[in-house]
Order: C-alpha cells, then sequence, then structure tokens
C-alpha cells in the first residue's frame, strides 16, 4: 500500500513538474521574437510605442509604389481578446488544419473595410466605436533583388500593429501622421498576407486624450502603399528659400543605403539653376545656391519643378518658394506685411463622408474657403493628409498646422511629452518642403501649470531644431481669471444698469500665459457672444438674456492686450447655428442663424479695431461631427458652428465673412498707405 503511495506520490510529483515546465516555457520559452511579442501582448507601453521606427520616406507621390487600398476584411475585437492574439492567430490569419481544432475567429464570411476610410461612416454599429478593428489583406509580389520595399501609411488612427506574413513589423501611434516599416526582407515572392490591428481607444496619457470635440475617427483612414525604392536612395530633403536671403536655395539632402556617399544633384529647370553636392558617411549634405524664383503667395501660388537625383535614384517634387517672418507686430509674407483671411476647419470631407482621403475632397473643402476669400487656413486640430496640405499649395493657401496637444494632456508623463515631439517631427518631416504650410502650433488651449509650461518649451525648442524656417504658434486659451474679471467688472455692472462702473475699454490680456512668450504668433481662442453668458448669467441676478444682450451690444469695447510685441491672432471666435433656423436678430436665439451671423458682425467690428491682430481663423467652416454635442434635434452629436452645414448649405454668416474678406483683400491689393494702415 506504502509502495503504491510513493509511486504514485512521485508520478503526481514528475507530471506536475512537467505541466509546470511546460507552462512555464510557453511563456518563457525561446520563441522567435515575434511570436513572443504577440502572445506578451501586455508589455508595457513605454517598451513597444518607442520602439524605433524608421524615418519618413518622403514624397511616395514621386515613387515606384504599389496601392494596397481597397476592399479589405476586418474583424471587430471590442475586448481585443487575448483568444486572438495568443500565439498570433489572427496576425498570422491562422487556418484550422481539421474539424477538431479550435480557432475562435475568422475574417472569412464577415465583413469588410474599405480602406482608406474611417469605421464609422462604413458600418452604423462602429459610429461611436472606440476599440480595436483587425484589418487583413492578401496581394502579390514578384522579387526584386535591386530595390528595398517599405509598407507606407498615411495614417491609422490611433494606434496599430503591422504584421506581415505572420511576422510583427512594427507599431506605431499617434492617429494623424505618416509612418513606414521596411520589409525589404519580410516580403514573399508571390502571396503575401498583410494584418493590421488598428486600436482607437485613447488613454489620459495619450494625444490626444479621449476628451475631444470632434468625431476621433478610427481605422485605416489613409491610404496604404508599398513604396519600392532603391538599394541606396533619397530619403528625404529640404529644398527652400533661405531665411535670411530670398535669392538663395539652403536645405539638405539625406541618402540612405549601402552607399550613403554619392553626388547628388537638385535642379530647378524652369530657373535653369542646379547645384552638385557629396553626402558624406551619414548621406546627408548641405545644399545652398543662388536662385531668383517667382515667389509663391496666396496670389499666384506658382510651384516650380524640383529634380533630386542621384546614381540609383531621382524624385520630383513641386516646390513653391516664399518667406515668412514676424517683425514687430507684423507677419511678413515675402517681404511684406500680410493679414490672415483665414477660417478654420476639421479634416471632415463634407456630404455625409467622415475623413478627408481624396482629392476631391480636399478640392471642395478648399472650394469653399475660396469663396470665402479667404487666404489662409487653420488645419485644427491635428495634422492633415499629404492630400490637403498638396491641395493648398496649389490653391494658394497659408496653412496652419497643428498636433493634437488639446486641453489637458499628461504634462507631467514624459511618455506624453515623447509622444508630443514624435508628432511634431513626424508632421514637419513629411511637410516640410510645402509652401503653404507658415505655422507649426504646438497646442491648443492647454490650461497653464508649470508642467505644461516646460512641456510647451520642449515642443517649441523640438520645432526650432527641425524647421527654424517656420513660424511657431499656438492656440491660447481665454484665461478663466481674465475673463471672469472682465465679466464681473465691465459686463455686469452694465447689465445692471451701473454704466459708470464699466470702463470704455474692456481688456483682455494674454500675457498672463507664459506661452505667448514661447511662441512667435500667440493666437487666442475667444467665443464673445456665445459661450461667456451662461456662466456670467449663473453667478449674478441678471438673465442669460441680459448677459448675452450685454455682451453683444459692448462687443466693440473688447481689447486683447499683451506686452509682448508680437503679431496676435484671433484663432477661434464663432456661434453655433443649425441651418435653417430662423429667428428675429432681438430674440438673440441660439442656433439660430441670424444669430450667428449677429456675432460674425461684431466680432469683425472688435477685431478691426485692433491693429495688433494680424489675422483670425473663426470657428469654423463646416459643421462637423462631435460625440461632445447632445441637444438632440438640434445639434444630434454635430458641431454646429460651421459657416455651412455638412451639406455645403451656405448661412448667413457665411456671407457676412466672405464680404468681409473682400474689404479686406482690396485694400491690402491697392497697397494705399492709408488702406495699409488700417487692414
Ligand atoms: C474650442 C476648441 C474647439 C471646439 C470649439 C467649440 O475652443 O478649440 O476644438 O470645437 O471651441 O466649438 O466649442
Amino acid at each position: 500500500m506504502r509502495k503504491i503511495f510513493w509511486i504514485s506520490s512521485v508520478v503526481l510529483f514528475v507530471a506536475g513538474a512537467a505541466s509546470l515546465a511546460l507552462t512555464a516555457y510557453l511563456w518563457f520559452g525561446d520563441w522567435p521574437e515575434d511570436v513572443k511579442e504577440i502572445i506578451d501582448f501586455e508589455r508595457s507601453v513605454a517598451e513597444t510605442e518607442h520602439a524605433q521606427l524608421t524615418p519618413l520616406v518622403m514624397n511616395i507621390g514621386s515613387r515606384s509604389t504599389m496601392s494596397l487600398d481597397g476592399t479589405w476584411k476586418a474583424l471587430v475585437d471590442p475586448n481585443k481578446s487575448m483568444l486572438g492574439r495568443l500565439f498570433g492567430v489572427i496576425a498570422r490569419n491562422a487556418q484550422p488544419e481539421g474539424p477538431s481544432e479550435l480557432l475562435e475567429f475568422s475574417f472569412d464570411n464577415g465583413q469588410t473595410l474599405n480602406v482608406p476610410g474611417d469605421w464609422n461612416t462604413q458600418d452604423d454599429r462602429l459610429y461611436f466605436y472606440r476599440g480595436m478593428v483587425w484589418y487583413k489583406r492578401t496581394f502579390d509580389y514578384g522579387f526584386d533583388f535591386t530595390k528595398r520595399s517599405f509598407l507606407y501609411f498615411g495614417a491609422a488612427n490611433y494606434d496599430a500593429s503591422v504584421y506581415l506574413n505572420g511576422k510583427r513589423v512594427g507599431r506605431h501611434v499617434g492617429g494623424h501622421t505618416a509612418f513606414n516599416f521596411e520589409v525589404t526582407g519580410l516580403l514573399e515572392d508571390g502571396e503575401n498576407l498583410l494584418v493590421v490591428s488598428v486600436d482607437n481607444e485613447h488613454a489620459a496619457h495619450d494625444i490626444p486624450t479621449p476628451m475631444t470635440d470632434w468625431q476621433n475617427y478610427g481605422g485605416l483612414t489613409r491610404s496604404v502603399t508599398l513604396v519600392h525604392v532603391p538599394r541606396t536612395f533619397l530619403r528625404e530633403y529640404h529644398v527652400q528659400l533661405a531665411k535670411d536671403d530670398p535669392k538663395r536655395i539652403k536645405g539638405w539632402v539625406l541618402l540612405d543605403g549601402e552607399y550613403p556617399s554619392q553626388k547628388v544633384k537638385v535642379s530647378i529647370p524652369e530657373l535653369g539653376v542646379e547645384t552638385e553636392v557629396t553626402t558624406g558617411s551619414d548621406g546627408r549634405a548641405e545644399i545652398d545656391f543662388a536662385a531668383t524664383p517667382q515667389l509663391w503667395s496666396p496670389e499666384e501660388p506658382k510651384l516650380y519643378r524640383v529634380e533630386i537625383t542621384c546614381n540609383d535614384d531621382a524624385v520630383v517634387d513641386e516646390i513653391g518658394f516664399r518667406t515668412i517672418e514676424v517683425s514687430g507686430t507684423e507677419i511678413i509674407l515675402n517681404g511684406e506685411s500680410v493679414f490672415l483671411r483665414g477660417i478654420s476647419m476639421h479634416e471632415e470631407a463634407g456630404l455625409g463622408r467622415g475623413r478627408v482621403n481624396a482629392k476631391e475632397h480636399a478640392d471642395w473643402l478648399l472650394g469653399q474657403a475660396k469663396e470665402l476669400n479667404a487666404n489662409f487656413i487653420r488645419y485644427a486640430h491635428y495634422p492633415y493628409s499629404e492630400v490637403m496640405t498638396r491641395a493648398a499649395d496649389r490653391a494658394g493657401f497659408l496653412v496652419w498646422a497643428e498636433i493634437p496637444v488639446y486641453w489637458n494632456v499628461d504634462f507631467e508623463n514624459p511618455y506624453t511629452q515623447e509622444l508630443g515631439r514624435r508628432q511634431l517631427g513626424e508632421m514637419i518631416g513629411r511637410d516640410r518642403n510645402r509652401a503653404s504650410v507658415i505655422f507649426w502650433s504646438i497646442a491648443n488651449e492647454t490650461p497653464i501649470s508649470d508642467a505644461r509650461n516646460a512641456f510647451m518649451q520642449d515642443m517649441a525648442d523640438t520645432v526650432r531644431a527641425l524647421d527654424p524656417t517656420r513660424l511657431i504658434s499656438a492656440a491660447i486659451l481665454t484665461g478663466p481669471e481674465m475673463l471672469l474679471t472682465m465679466l464681473g467688472s465691465n459686463v455686469l455692472p452694465m447689465a445692471m444698469g451701473l454704466d459708470f462702473l464699466s470702463a470704455e475699454e474692456w481688456v483682455l490680456r494674454i500675457d498672463q500665459d507664459p506661452l505667448a512668450e514661447i511662441v512667435d504668433v500667440p493666437a487666442l481662442n475667444e467665443y464673445f457672444g456665445w459661450y461667456y453668458s451662461t456662466p456670467l448669467a449663473a453667478m449674478s441676478p441678471i438673465s442669460t438674456y441680459t448677459a448675452r444682450k450685454t455682451v453683444i451690444e459692448n462687443m466693440h469695447r473688447v481689447r486683447f492686450k499683451t506686452v509682448f510685441e508680437k503679431p496676435l491672432i484671433i484663432s477661434e471666435m464663432g456661434a453655433g447655428a443649425k441651418y435653417g433656423k430662423h429667428a428675429s436678430e432681438g430674440e438673440l436665439a441660439t442656433f439660430s442663424e441670424e444669430y450667428q451671423a449677429m456675432v460674425y458682425r461684431e466680432q469683425l467690428a472688435m477685431l478691426e479695431a485692433q491693429p495688433q491682430i494680424r489675422g483670425l481663423s473663426p470657428w469654423i467652416l463646416k459643421d462637423f461631427r462631435s460625440p461632445m454635442r447632445l441637444y438632440q434635434g438640434v445639434q444630434d452629436y454635430w458641431n454646429l458652428k460651421g459657416l455651412i452645414s455638412d451639406q455645403g448649405e451656405k448661412k448667413l454668416a457665411f456671407s457676412v465673412l466672405r464680404d468681409h474678406y473682400a474689404i479686406r483683400a482690396a485694400r491690402s491689393a491697392a497697397k494705399h498707405p492709408a488702406e495699409q494702415a488700417l487692414q
């Protein structure tokens, strides 16, 4: 009996130990790296999200490419389930060996999604979805040993992991910038399997956070492309007018590959100029040569064909040449003061479509801005697609480009800071040759704190190191303390009939925010006529009607002041209106077209009286989707501050701004000194 006991104890012990060892092997064993990564999906954010991406291959429009756009198979995975990720079954698109195999997923017989495209507007069930979706497609490729290949994503919102032929290629975090991975050694001769997981759930440490006043469309929102380049190729270049001398073109070229040291020629045939430089062992060479191009401007957006060639590679770009700087309180374009007749927009295509992903979407939006007589567009609140920046180059719009450091991001978190730097680097890296882009904006409405100020200084330093040729801006929050003081000491007495207690000018200082010092051109978001009346009424004996009326009637008194000798921009102002909703002006009816038009009239008069304000980009060109806007029957999850509806119907305020800009444009054209002073 004892013997049996001992034998069975030993057997049990050995079996237990063996199963422990097997489990340990399964988890910690000597798995190939890529399988391990797939299993270990909970590994720390810092470890995987900071994995080095290969720098962007610039200007893929000029390369040999294969489009991977089209219909992809899709699997919605709200639980980001372990089952799907374990052993990489989804990434490998594993197929059951026979009827006895349990695989709890299949791409087949399921849904599809179009790429490029957001998932929100392709499937009603995904309208508010924030989670993971797996995308899958196959493509054929024939080996070419003379080439290197990159998988290039215009954007994937927000966190994407890419698997080629079952191997993990890389991960990218950040929803609005392009990224690429080299896949030269991973492609198969014949059929290739490409699987991408895209997760649109944002955490508090992300940029942006989950709290945004826009529909943060998820998915493979921009094109996916396989790019082929020679073994040594022209990876990046910067070809722009010198900041200090508009008769010289300065910049650099960067080669990547086995033979980084080569002769590179940069030529502009139409100007009959060219230069030849030899790159160093790091692949880089500076360029600097004389040229007198016709300057690019909104009135004449002249682009030149620029050819860059080395031994094995050749790239062609369309580049405009202009200068942009600040002098005192003026913004100087090509040596002359310019007033920015702007409008803000979101990158939403209109006519019920989601994200912009085609040239005709861009042309439609920019066409509306042209009708407004605008020369400037704020591409809020995140980097737009290359389709949009190239369209602006052609159409002659000055552009404000921005990263989504929006409201209260986790300023104390080094991870968030690194994410901000990366997004800046990726935005600037792609568009550093676009004449249209004059501002890199580092933030929108960020509440003041020491951590935030340090974060902003770091963002500005990052931009200056990457591209010293453009201006830095940021949209500054109307300081709540300053606003309250003004409302309390000026608006309230006026509303109560105690006019003598209210000052002639209602001054709102913006220099209490150190961000105004950090940037070249401080920009202010202000909503006189829209937001401030309700809190004022709530904190005082006056009604909202009286508060609103007092603000509207006295808006001409408002003055934005700063100690800084810098130009100011009003980056936002506006009011909501539902197209077709009418009410008499006297009713001050929110969401009526008449009220919105009235706010525009009063705002424009008030801003015109302030010479330090050198531009504005009212909020906003077109109504846009926003899950934050809950007023049913009116908003229905739309932010209605557009001058046009999503269907392109013009509200009354459209013509108010259009006519104002027509007058300003005529004044600029007249160049009469007296009129210039009024610009
Ligand atoms: C703002 C934000 C913008 C909003 C807008 C609004 O200040 O910068 O993202 O959409 O106000 O409509 O309230």
